[in-house]
């Protein structure tokens, strides 16, 4: 751990070392594992989809906590088109946040009960009145329920929960080391909001925390960046797609390119928080040339004495923008008729981790 003058720096082994891992840990991952050698003898890939935002508690006994905007829609979208290019999913979400299938009756935006009639009983008056879908709801919901029956049938949606960002961390720490067994057939695509702050155990009041002292000063530590040890160790053989959410789109490629630099895994998908339901930008490394017949890389090569890796040439990567058109407000985003980005999303992915396993 190091303290400077601008807080505590973990790093990702301190913090495991530190912080204590969910009391259902243990069996979580069994199931996790149950899971993958399933679908690892059925021969599928598997998808790991992280979805909705963490919470960060302010007190041991929780009362309060920090938490972010995310409703998991991105995620939980993403993943019924994984499962409709034949992958299997580990859908790890924030408690109550959307899921796949059962989405597209959010009780906010689609509330279910909307759905349903009353028809009185035939007779008029012995049998009880029957409860019917609207009719003109009913092409709609035979789609997704037909889609998610098949699902059911097959086993292929694996569902698993977090809550709090500790949460998040030790599950995907122990999911990747499982899903590791299958090398590149795993697609990791890590779309959940995941806080950058985090206050230690050691650090939170035990009860909550009481008023009357004027302001509340909480200092909180910075999380450790986990995508450097999940490609290094944890996962080294897995195609790592990463999110990177901005509200001043000039940053997102900049940022982007940095963290592709830094953690050294194979896709960042930029999204800036206005327009990332419409418009999304894939930066990558550029696919270096070809080697000479017969030439071998034996090690990774140094970087030259001058390279910063926060500065890093702008002619390594690739952007490819993703944009679908803006519907007009006229249309209700309740029918399944209304094209979502993430079908193209998960269209490219699927492609280039195709790529990616046929070039191993
Ligand atoms: O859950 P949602 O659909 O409302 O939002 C999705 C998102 C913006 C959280 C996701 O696309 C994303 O960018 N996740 C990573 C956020 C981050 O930079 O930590």
């Amino acid at each position: 751990m190091s303290t400077t003058e601008t807080g505590t720096f973990f790093s990702a082994e301190e913090y495991f070392a530190t912080q204590p891992p969910p009391a259902d840990l243990e069996h979580d991952i069994q199931g996790v594992r149950d899971f993958i050698a399933r679908q690892a003898k059925a021969g599928r890939n598997v998808v790991l989809v992280t979805s909705g935002g963490t919470t960060v508690p302010l007190e041991l006994n929780v009362v309060r906590f920090l938490d972010n905007f995310s409703a998991g829609t991105r995620g939980a979208t993403s993943a019924e088109y994984f499962l409709q290019a034949g992958y299997a999913v580990i859908f790890m979400h924030r408690q109550f946040s959307l899921q796949p299938f059962s989405r597209h009756y959010s009780h906010s935006t689609n509330p279910f009960l909307d759905f349903l009639e009353i028809e009185p009983s035939r007779d008029g008056t012995t049998s009880p009145p029957e409860i019917c879908v609207a009719h003109e709801k009913r092409a709609d919901l035979l789609q997704v329920l037909t889609a998610y029956k098949s699902v059911h049938a097959a086993g292929t949606l694996h569902t698993i929960t977090f809550v709090t960002v500790d949460d998040y961390l030790w599950l995907l720490r122990a999911i990747s080391k499982e899903l590791a067994v299958i090398g590149r057939k795993a697609l990791y695509y890590l779309a959940a909001a995941v806080s950058d702050f985090f206050l230690p155990r050691q650090k939170m009041s035990i009860h909550k925390i009481q008023s009357g002292k004027g302001s509340l000063h909480i200092e909180m530590d910075q999380v450790p960046k986990i995508l450097k040890p999940m490609v290094d160790e944890w996962t080294p053989d897995g195609f790592i797609v990463s999110f990177k959410l901005e509200t001043d789109g000039d940053l997102l490629i900049p940022k982007a390119r940095v963290a592709l630099e830094r953690y050294g895994h194979q896709v960042v998908i930029g999204n800036d928080l206005h327009r990332r339901k419409f418009e999304v930008v894939f930066v990558s490394r550029k696919p270096l040339p070809p080697l000479p017949p017969g030439v071998k890389v034996e090690a990774t090569p140094t970087p030259a004495a001058d390279y910063d890796p926060e500065n890093p040439p702008p002619d390594t990567f690739v952007e490819t923008w993703l944009r679908i058109p803006i519907p007009p407000p006229s249309v209700p985003h309740t029918t399944n008729q209304i094209k979502e980005i993430e079908e193209d999303i998960v269209a490219e992915l699927v492609r280039r981790h195709t790529q990616w396993m046929e070039k191993a």
